[in-house]
């Protein structure tokens, strides 16, 4: 069998997702997800411009050998639009394996690990009362695991709350829009949150929190050590991670789980965190980490050093992505837990996917290859409109992580 045609999408069902198909000339396709939020067009030119002209032709079935062929025969290595275009090409040819064999992804890399996947929701509110009405809410419908945001008391739109209405999405049209940020009034409500929601919740449920970035060490020391009274699951990208380091002194002060790496791409960005055992959860997103073939070794490398997955799915990943996420969380035996932020209805008049949610856990399917389907007709009623992530700025004017 042989590659004849790979094609990139770029489409706008609510947000935009790049989506890359592969076609063999036995007629079979491979879909692969290679959007990068507010970076779309990055990817799809790389994929266009460098890759697919050299992947007409190759077998399908030789997917290590492609994956070194995009990562270490190209001189310009890493970063990620180079690994979020690896990452679609690598699931579109798992997903055109598991098709010509009959069998689903899962059962290619191991099979059945677990019979469903534990999944965190998110649940936003914009004052300390409205977060607690939402977790519970959540709770309700049947999640285990509940991930709190919440708008904090004197800075006007926080990271992770919606406007009203509006399901949360963090791209806005056009440019970047700013936010302003103060971590001192962050640091002072969010152990208040979480003592409330403990107490108003039980033991029982699972709650998580994402600092998204924006401590420095010290105050993300102070930030883990105040919630550790209330247990949580994890807490998130603490600090900007790239200074793996800072999670020594981070890990000294807290034996709250510590989850990173939802911006990561290989391996490599993690070596001191998990060698040192300095953090509980990888976060990198399968489909910006080099896909299924690369999120494997990540996840055997972290399993050696009792680190657990708990693969990023925010909505601006494709339900392709999702779907890689999900075989990999099936056949892994590290798997901890799955971000699940389900798309908006609009999405499914162009992506169909293969699983179903069921008290607290999701359900694989048993659809050869990925499961997942797109609708190129439909697409084309969603032209790309260019969206991008917003940046923040301190109270005083400098420029913060967002
Ligand atoms: O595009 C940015 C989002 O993927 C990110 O803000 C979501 O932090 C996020 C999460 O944990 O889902
Ligand atoms: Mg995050």
């Amino acid at each position: 069998m042989k590659i004849k045609e790979a094609k990139v999408f770029v489409c706008s069902p609510g947000r935009n997702f790049v989506t890359l198909r592969i076609t063999t000339d036995e007629g079979l396709h491979g879909l692969g997800d290679a959007t990068l939020n507010g970076r779309e067009k990055a990817v799809a030119t790389y994929l266009e411009e460098y890759c697919i002209p050299a992947l007409i032709g190759k077998d399908p079935f030789r997917i290590e050998d492609i994956w070194q062929y995009f990562y270490r025969g190209v001189y310009w290595r890493r970063g990620s639009v180079t690994m979020a275009a690896i990452s679609a090409i690598d699931m579109a040819l798992w997903d055109i394996k598991g098709k010509a064999l009959g069998v689903p992804v899962y059962n290619l890399i191991g099979g059945k690990s677990r019979d469903r996947i534990l999944v965190y929701s998110h649940a936003n509110g914009k004052t300390l009362e409205e977060t607690v009405e939402e977790v519970h809410r959540h709770i309700a419908s049947g999640f285990a695991a509940v991930r709190a945001q919440s708008g904090i008391p004197g800075i006007a739109r926080t990271y992770g709350v919606p406007r009203d209405g509006q399901p949360y999405e963090p791209a806005h049209r056009g440019l970047p829009e700013e936010t302003v940020w103060s971590t001192e009034k962050y640091l002072n409500f969010i152990p208040r949150l979480f003592r409330t929601l403990r107490d108003a919740c039980g033991d029982e449920v699972h709650l998580l929190h994402d600092a998204h970035h924006r401590c420095t060490p010290i105050e993300a020391a102070r930030l883990v050590k105040e919630l550790e009274p209330n247990h949580l699951f994890w807490v998130e990208d603490a600090v900007p991670s790239e200074l793996q380091e800072s999670f020594r002194m981070i890990r000294a002060h807290s034996t709250t789980p510590l989850a990173v790496g939802e911006v990561f791409n290989t391996v490599y960005d993690y070596t001191t965190l998990i060698s040192e055992q300095l953090i509980d959860y990888i976060r990198m997103p399968v489909g910006h980490g080099g896909g299924i073939t690369h999120a494997l070794k990540l996840a055997a490398f972290a399993s050696f050093y009792h680190v657990r997955t708990g693969f990023h799915g925010a909505t601006d990943l494709s339900p392709v992505a999702m779907m890689a996420a999900l075989h990999v969380d099936t056949a892994i035996h590290n798997f901890g837990i799955q971000e699940y932020m389900p798309h908006q209805e609009i999405v499914r008049e162009v992506f169909t996917a293969d699983f179903r949610f069921d008290r607290g856990y999701l359900h694989v399917g048993d659809s050869p290859g990925l499961g997942v389907d797109f609708d190129e007709k439909a697409a084309s009623r969603f032209p790309y409109i260019r969206a991008s992530l917003p940046v923040n700025r301190k109270l005083d004017g400098t420029l913060t992580d967002w």
